[in-house]
């Protein structure tokens, strides 16, 4: 039994054990600024004359068949187009056969037990009650294991919470009863309105029925965004699976997670916090562009471009620099002004 035992063992921590290699060991978690809290709206969002409708050349992508979405029959979590998306699928189907490994090991252990300490072959049972070497295994063997699995999952987390850098996009998604609003500070703080399109309006439009929006979500793909969630009436929760984002939408509070897409896509998700009668009917539909595809949908919202600005008021700060350095105290002054 103990041959055995240890055999089982030494499988199952090498199992483990690889599960390790190949994970990153970078640990390192900053804490997530403190975020000003805008009070929104409601009334002002739900008014459709406010938002401005998609125009000026962008075309809603089509989405492509089993991608960002449910498929039928599935039942694997679905396909990741996230770095940390990847990384959580990997590790999830790694723990699954730990998981297995260990199920495997016990019942063959209990049957083992069952087979060889029957009655008819030990008409007299064994009295051994205590084995000191066999409970310090059982014991330091499944903490092992566990520290193990522990090295990856924690990184895991610390990565997905990680501070999303000074120069990321800042989108905002903001839950109401029943739909979603997403604000751009960054692209001149406009507002779009995401409402759930009929099954009619879906089959027109090619897209799966109760996940489809008049206006998506549109982000740049390819480059970290800092996506705040909030939530106007009750709480909400913003979640997409295949971009491995769940975050929780509660009034008076933003909360802040680093987004990001691979690649260009359309994503879908929804609201996965009961939040009223119609909780089922307001789906998210997340749109991945190019960054310079994304940059003509802000124009075409009456947007503004982030950087922009900023690159001329590093030219006048620069000029005024020059001008300083010249000795020139009347041309920073001009130049301050210009600014
Ligand atoms: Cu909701």
């Amino acid at each position: 039994m103990k041959t055995l035992g240890f055999h089982r063992i030494v499988a199952s921590l090498a199992l483990a054990f690889s599960l390790v290699i190949g994970t990153p060991a970078a640990m390192a978690q900053d804490a997530i600024e403190a975020a000003q809290l805008e009070s929104v709206d409601p009334a002002d969002a739900a008014n459709p004359d406010a938002v401005s409708e998609g125009s000026g050349g962008y075309e809603a992508m089509a989405p492509t068949e089993g991608k960002g979405m449910p498929i039928p029959g599935g039942w694997d979590v679905q396909a990741q187009y996230s770095e940390t998306g990847e990384t959580a699928y990997t590790l999830h189907h790694g723990l699954i056969w730990v998981m297995a490994a260990i199920s495997v090991f016990v019942l063959v252990l209990m049957l083992y037990t069952v087979f060889r300490f029957r009655q008819s072959a030990n008409p007299v049972p064994s009295k051994t009650s205590h084995n000191t070497l066999i409970e310090v295994v059982w014991t330091v063997v499944p903490a092992l294991i566990l520290l193990v699995i522990a090295v990856p999952s924690i990184t895991l987390i610390a990565k997905q919470y990680e501070t999303p850098p000074k120069d990321a996009i800042t989108i905002k998604a903001i839950g109401y009863q029943w739909y979603w609003g997403y604000a751009y500070p960054d692209n001149g703080d406009f507002e779009i309105v995401s409402n759930m399109l009929s099954a009619e309006e879906a089959d027109a439009r090619g897209e799966p029925h109760q996940l489809a929006v008049d206006n998506r979500m549109v982000v740049p793909a390819g480059v970290p965004i800092r996506l705040q969630v909030t939530a106007a009436d009750v709480i909400h929760s913003f979640a997409v699976p295949s971009l491995w984002f769940k975050m929780d939408a509660v009034p008076g509070r933003l909360n802040e997670r680093i987004f990001e897409v691979d690649e260009p896509g359309v994503y879908y998700g929804q609201c996965s916090e009961l939040c009223g009668a119609r909780h089922g009917y307001m789906p998210i539909a997340v749109e991945a562009l190019p960054m310079d595809e994304y940059n003509a949908w802000v124009l075409a919202q009456g947007g503004s471009i982030k950087g922009a600005g900023d690159d001329l008021a590093v030219e006048d700060a620069e000029s005024a620099a020059d001008a300083a350095a010249a000795g020139d105290a009347e041309g920073v002054t001009e130049a301050a002004a210009a600014e």
